[in-house]
């Protein structure tokens, strides 16, 4: 098999990391590994397949000969460097905001729209979703296929490692603090993120939602290719390290029961069903850190409207919701295209 020259851009990061892991985990076939960060981390060496690689500091010449270039270093960053990377042959996979509502360019979750791939050819850049749409629309489309859904209700309980590294220290840092009866110090947040939940993640727009709130409005009605569904989403972060969880109602044209939820999403491509009320058994956060799926549970109807099914559902935020997401796309890619 061909293998590819590969450029992480933002490695050292809380995305980065995982990217490089991933990479490794799924054999992806590297000929030359790139790995890209500020000038802070030049003299950093990561470990890639037993062996150490140096960090390099990104510049414009960081792309000469590379062909599959995977960006978290920020939007500003994917903005600058995207269009010197493409324009030196090397396709992007962008983690980022910066270019997901561009017409024209490819925004891509493997198990729901892969055939938009081949729209790389546009600009040479294919977007990554947000973490929370993510996982939201590979629950939502099996369903939105068999019973075509109108509106969507969602809330997030979003981890800190979202926020990347630092925000993943200073959790563990308040922990400490208020354990040992000190003021807890707030960098990253604008309050104590411990034993505390903030109903905000990023910032406020002119409509007082936030823009972590649009992004997942505008992202699924272009994933899903249908700007008729109506989407509305409160999101929150919450004191858990990995994996985001979110409260979705859905409302359908077509009536499905819960039972036939639960089917269709057992069904599912990238999905695991845990639904035993019972024994208690559900999707929590600390089981689905570290793992691929997009895990689903407490699939019942909404009594209150005729057609409607509430569920919830989680997934680790620095792997399906980011890394894996990309590679996954990178695999394709490079098996249809490349
Ligand atoms: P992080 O842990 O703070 O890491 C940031 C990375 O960007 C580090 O590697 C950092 O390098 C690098 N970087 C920062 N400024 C740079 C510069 N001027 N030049 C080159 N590299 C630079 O953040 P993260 O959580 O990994 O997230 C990074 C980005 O990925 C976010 O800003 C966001 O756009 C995207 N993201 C997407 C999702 C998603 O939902 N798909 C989720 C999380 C993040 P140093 O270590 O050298 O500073
Ligand atoms: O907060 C989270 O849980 C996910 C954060 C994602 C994020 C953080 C900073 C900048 C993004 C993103 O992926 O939308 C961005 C951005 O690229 O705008």
């Amino acid at each position: 098999m061909r293998k590819f020259n590969v450029a992480v851009v933002g490695a050292t990061g809380a995305v980065g990391n995982e990217m490089i892991k991933i990479l490794e985990e799924r054999n992806f076939p590297v000929a030359e590994l790139k790995l890209l960060a500020s000038e802070r981390s030049v003299g950093k060496e990561m470990e890639f397949r037993g062996k150490q690689i140096p960090v390099e500091a990104l510049d414009e010449k960081s792309f000469t000969g590379m062909e599959i270039g995977l960006f978290s270093a920020g939007g500003s960053i994917s903005e600058h460097f995207a269009p010197i990377a493409t324009d030196a042959g090397c396709v992007v996979i962008d983690n980022t905001s910066a270019f997901r509502m561009t017409p024209g360019i490819p925004l891509v979750v493997p198990e729901v729209n892969p055939d938009d791939i081949k729209f790389y050819k546009n600009r040479g850049i294919i977007a990554n979703p947000n973490c929370s749409t993510i996982q939201m629309v590979v629950a939502l489309k099996p369903i939105h296929d068999v019973a075509k859904i109108k509106r969507v209700v969602v809330t997030t309980f979003q981890a800190v490692s979202g926020t990347g590294k630092k925000a993943v220290e200073e959790l563990s840092q308040q922990i400490k603090e208020l354990l040992n009866c000190q003021n807890p110090t707030i960098k990253v947040y604008p309050h104590q993120i411990a034993f505390n939940c903030i109903p905000q993640i990023d910032i406020f727009l002119s409509n007082d939602y936030t823009k972590e709130e649009m992004k997942m409005v505008g992202e699924t009605k272009k994933i899903l290719n249908d700007a008729s569904i109506a989407v509305t989403a409160t999101t929150v972060r919450v004191p858990v390290f990995y994996s985001h969880s979110e409260s979705i109602n859905i409302e359908t044209q077509k009536k499905i029961t819960a039972n036939e939820a639960k089917e269709i999403l057992s069904k599912a491509p990238g999905v695991i069903v845990i639904d035993n009320p019972k024994e208690s058994k559900y999707p929590l956060a600390i089981y689905a850190a570290g793992k691929d799926e997009t895990f689903v549970g407490r699939i019942r109807e909404d009594e209150s409207i005729p057609n409607g099914i509430n569920i919830w559902v989680v997934s680790d935020n620095l792997r399906k919701g980011a890394a894996l997401n990309a590679v996954q796309i990178a695999e394709i890619l490079i098996r249809d295209y490349l």
